[in-house]
């Protein structure tokens, strides 16, 4: 076990390393439940864990984090231990150009994840972000289900991996958006996803005796989502008890395919009110829409995240 978590911290810290001579930026590790006074206990704990060639350069990132660097950051970690976090006793990792910290790895999934640990108490998993444009969201299934985009910018998590965190428990969703230099948001108070596939059984029966027959019901990582509230209005409803349709994938409710119309992946009926995943381009029409906010035109910022109610 031991072994194991050892390991994975020197892949993390050679990580940070690589971060930081591809992109000139300089990494801390973090831990959220600890005080920033302690820092330097991770450091030299981390020190501990590298192997003897990583020694040398390691040292050399931490002497090389001035001094003002280091209060940012330290800065950043008090508000992490303030506010919400997404796991107690998480890893975090926060550079200058993550907005948030990135869990690598989470103690409960095997899978890193930004934790808004600011908005509205924290707390919060991000699951999807459009905010620089530079994402190419017109993508195929497997995509969506397995995740792109970068932490720093705009990504989507993942269909499997936002399922699997929302089968763990009750989670509520909110999503933050821009428009027209406004901030508003969308709060439902419970969202989950099905899984993308289950096995369903069921019991025949015939004159002679009961026989079970099972087959494989396509869900799709159909969208459940509870009660309104916010300032955007509730473009999401009519997605609700919706399948995933990606543009080769098309379980809308429409003759035509809404993930291409929209060149996003989406819960769609035929084709609804919104596609946060819609084609990027503040004012755009067919592209990352919120109805009641944007009146179908796309937003210039989206964030949508999820946090753990019971
Ligand atoms: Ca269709």
């Amino acid at each position: 076990m031991f072994k194991n978590i050892q390991s994975k911290l020197c892949k993390l810290v050679i990580l940070t390393l690589s971060v930081r001579s591809e992109a000139g930026l300089r990494g801390l590790w973090i831990r959220a439940r600890r005080s920033p006074k302690d820092t330097r206990e991770i450091y030299a704990e981390n020190e501990r864990n590298v192997t003897r060639s990583n020694v040398t350069e390691e040292s050399a990132v931490l002497a090389d984090l001035d001094s003002r660097e280091a209060i940012n950051l330290e800065a950043k970690l008090v508000q992490v231990v303030a506010s919400g976090v997404c796991e107690k006793g998480m890893l975090a990792f926060l550079t200058q150009d993550l907005p948030y910290p990135v869990t690598y790895p989470s103690r409960t999934l095997n899978f890193p994840y930004p934790c808004d640990a600011f908005t509205d108490g924290g707390g919060w998993i991000v699951i999807q972000r459009r905010a620089k444009g530079d994402v190419d969201f017109n993508r195929a299934w497997d995509d969506y289900k397995n995740g792109f985009g970068s932490f720093a910018g705009d990504f989507w998590l993942g269909n499997e991996k936002i399922y699997t965190i929302t089968k763990s428990g009750e989670y509520e969703l909110r999503i933050d958006m821009a428009f027209n230099g406004k901030s508003d948001y969308a709060h439902y108070d419970s969202f989950s996803i099905e899984s993308e596939d289950y096995t369903e059984t069921t019991e025949e029966y015939d004159s002679r005796y009961y026989r079970t027959r099972s087959r494989t019901v396509s869900l799709g990582y159909r969208l459940s989502i509870g009660n309104y509230d916010g300032t955007a209005g509730d473009s999401l409803r009519v997605n609700n008890g919706r399948p995933f349709s990606t543009s080769d994938i098309d379980r809308d409710t429409s003759t035509g395919n809404c993930a291409e119309e929209y060149n996003g992946g989406w819960w769609f009926m035929g084709c609804g009110y919104s596609c946060l995943n819609g084609k990027w381009g503040a004012g755009s029409k067919r592209g990352a829409e919120w109805r009641d906010l944007t009146g179908g035109l796309s937003v210039s910022f989206s964030e949508m995240k999820i946090r753990r109610v019971s």
